[in-house]
């Protein structure tokens, strides 16, 4: 065991997704000694743990990838419309090579404790191999999606067969082939992973609680004279997402949904679904904040079920009813629900009937009905947002806990700082727009916001910032009242943590619009972080 504690950093970053990988990269270019920690053997994040089979993005590539580096951008070349997994992992491998970034990453350690020591001024990380980092800054590059959730049903222990959880797939390939299996979940995983797994396993049998959006990716190769197109102007290609409501270029909406023609409203929404992903949800102004508006998208979606499934029943039974349209993260599928005309997959309803145990040879519900399967795959989802801050036992000031203070719900200043904890950033962090944008946007513009702080803050002789409270107080109100202006908290999302149980249920994104909160963020920059309570720390006599 070793004490890294007498190494003092000026940063330490927890995390080597795309969030940590390019914070270290700025960190550097400030001339700081950072360090980046990192629960696994290399970079990638998300795209290091979910290899489940379909697993790829659904913020199209040429958007879904950094924008700092212009000869990065231009060079590396995305070969379908919505990579795969295993393309985007190359491309944070490439990116680690590139920028030399490995040599500043401890791999395989995961951060437990964190404290701020006042007598050192200074953040002090503890592993799980029992070391100690110390920094002046401490960095949390934790991602939004980093803590798989699998339920606790009694019997997991005895099942006999091998299971997974999509959020932790295995790197050896699995191999379904010849196999009955079993799948629990129907949100955006299980939608990519299903036709795959469909297609190589002897049955799939399908748990779904509740049914889910999905639009059509139409995903395809990328065509040379679009990729081309794209990189002629890929710096104002970019600062469209920049500027975007959610951090990716989309067409406009067409005006309220109920003002224009009838004609109008009906070749839009065709033309947007006909084009795939998430344009779809800005069709209209108010998607998001009618009720009426979105009862559109509701039956729309539905006759597209319907026409996609054969079976009735099963096509009623995979239509949601539960939740406005697009207030649930909308998944983006590739031959989802075609899946279902397979003779060799079932949909199980669980609605009423949850699952309660896992047995030796398959699982069982409450009701008594039993299911044999040799396989079972877990698509359950993340505690989403606050899981992987509060998986550390973090301390700031005064000993104060962030799991008491954030007992109630998140609490924030901009989703990037928290009152009580000095030199502490969060990179989309709650309430921040994060998870309602295409992420590397948000991403960029949180690495470099906290960049150009430290740069303020060295170049103005301060090295001690911390949101006040009635900062934090203010922004925690805001974003409540934005999201109750939406229809978002009338699911039970992740969004609300409502899939974790126990969870106070608070809406912690940001649902302002990306372009708004930019300009937020931009503003305290620019009136030079008066709202930020800003000194110098006084080394102790
Ligand atoms: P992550 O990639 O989650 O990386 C965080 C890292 O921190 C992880 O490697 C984790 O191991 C590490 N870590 C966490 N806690 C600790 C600790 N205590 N100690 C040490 N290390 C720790 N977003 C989009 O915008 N578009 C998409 O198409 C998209 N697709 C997605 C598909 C899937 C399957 C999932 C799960 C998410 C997807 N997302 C997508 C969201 C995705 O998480 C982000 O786009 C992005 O990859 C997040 O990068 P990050 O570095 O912030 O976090
Ligand atoms: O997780 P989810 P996910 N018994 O929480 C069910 C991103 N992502 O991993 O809805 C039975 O959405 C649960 O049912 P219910 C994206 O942001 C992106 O799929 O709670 N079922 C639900 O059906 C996404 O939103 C992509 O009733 C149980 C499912 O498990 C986020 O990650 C791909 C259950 C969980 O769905 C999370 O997606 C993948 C129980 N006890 C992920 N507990 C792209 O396409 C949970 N469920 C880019």
């Amino acid at each position: 065991m070793s004490d890294q504690s007498s190494i003092p950093y000026d940063a330490v970053i927890v995390g080597a997704g795309f969030s940590g990988m390019y914070m270290l990269y700025n960190l550097r270019r400030l001339g700081l000694r950072a360090i980046v920690i990192e629960t696994a053997d290399d970079v990638g994040g998300t795209w290091y743990w979910n290899r489940y089979p379909g697993a790829r993005c659904d913020v199209e590539s040429m958007e879904y990838s950094y924008s700092f580096d212009e000869d990065l951008q231009q060079e590396w070349e995305w070969t379908e419309r919505y990579s795969a997994q295993p393309e985007i992992l190359e491309y944070a491998d490439h990116v680690a090579d590139r920028f030399d970034l490995r040599r500043d990453i401890r791999f395989g350690t995961r951060v437990t404790r964190a404290w701020w020591d006042g007598d050192s001024g200074g953040w002090v990380l503890e592993t799980d191999a029992g070391e100690n980092f110390r920094g002046h800054y401490c960095i949390m590059a934790l991602g939004c999606l980093s803590v798989p959730r699998r339920p606790d049903f009694p019997g997991l222990d005895s099942f006999r067969g091998p299971w997974y959880h999509t959020g932790r797939w295995p790197h050896e390939p699995v191999d379904f082939s010849g196999l009955d299996v079993g799948i629990i979940g129907t949100g955006s995983s299980a939608i990519q992973s299903i036709p795959q797994i469909a297609g190589e396993a002897r049955h799939l049998t399908v748990f779904q609680r509740t049914p889910n959006f999905a639009v059509p990716a139409w995903n395809r190769p990328l065509d040379a004279d679009e990729v081309r197109a794209i990189k002629k102007n890929y710096a104002a290609f970019r600062e469209g997402a920049r500027w975007s409501h959610s951090g990716y270029n989309c067409d406009d909406a067409v005006g309220p949904g109920l003002e224009v023609s009838d004609n109008l409203r009906k070749s839009e929404m065709e033309r947007r679904w006909q084009h795939g992903g998430f344009t779809i949800l800005s069709t209209f102004d108010d998607v998001n904040t009618s009720m009426e508006v979105n009862r559109l998208f509701v039956d729309f979606a539905h006759d597209n079920i319907r026409r996609r499934v054969d079976d009735p029943e099963t096509a009623r039974l995979l239509s949601p009813t539960d939740h406005p349209f697009g207030t649930k993260r909308l998944c983006v599928d590739i031959d989802y629900f075609e899946t279902y005309n397979r003779k060799n997959v079932t949909l199980v309803d669980i609605s009423d009937d949850p699952i309660g145990r896992i047995t030796p040879t398959g699982l069982v519900t409450e009701g008594g009905r039993t299911f044999d399967v040799d396989a079972l795959v877990f698509a359950t989802g993340f505690d989403a947002m606050t899981g992987p801050l509060l998986g550390i036992d973090i301390r700031g000031s005064e000993d104060l806990s962030l799991r008491d203070k954030w007992e109630a719900g998140p609490r924030t200043y901009l989703g990037l700082t928290v009152a009580g904890f000095p030199n502490m950033f969060t990179i989309t962090g709650p309430q921040s727009p994060s998870v309602l944008t295409n992420m590397m946007s948000a991403i960029e513009q949180h690495v470099e916001w906290i960049t150009d702080c430290l740069t303020w803050m060295r170049h103005h002789d301060l090295d001690r910032i911390e949101a006040t409270e009635d900062e934090e107080d203010a922004w925690v109100e805001h974003t409540i009242a934005v999201g109750d202006e939406t229809l978002y908290p009338l699911a039970n999302s992740w969004y609300v943590g409502a899939n974790i149980p126990g969870k106070p249920r608070v809406f912690t994104p940001y649902v302002g619009g990306f372009d708004t909160y930019r300009r937020i963020c931009d503003r305290v920059a620019g009136d030079g972080y008066r709202t930020f309570d800003l000194g110098r720390i006084e080394p102790r006599p």
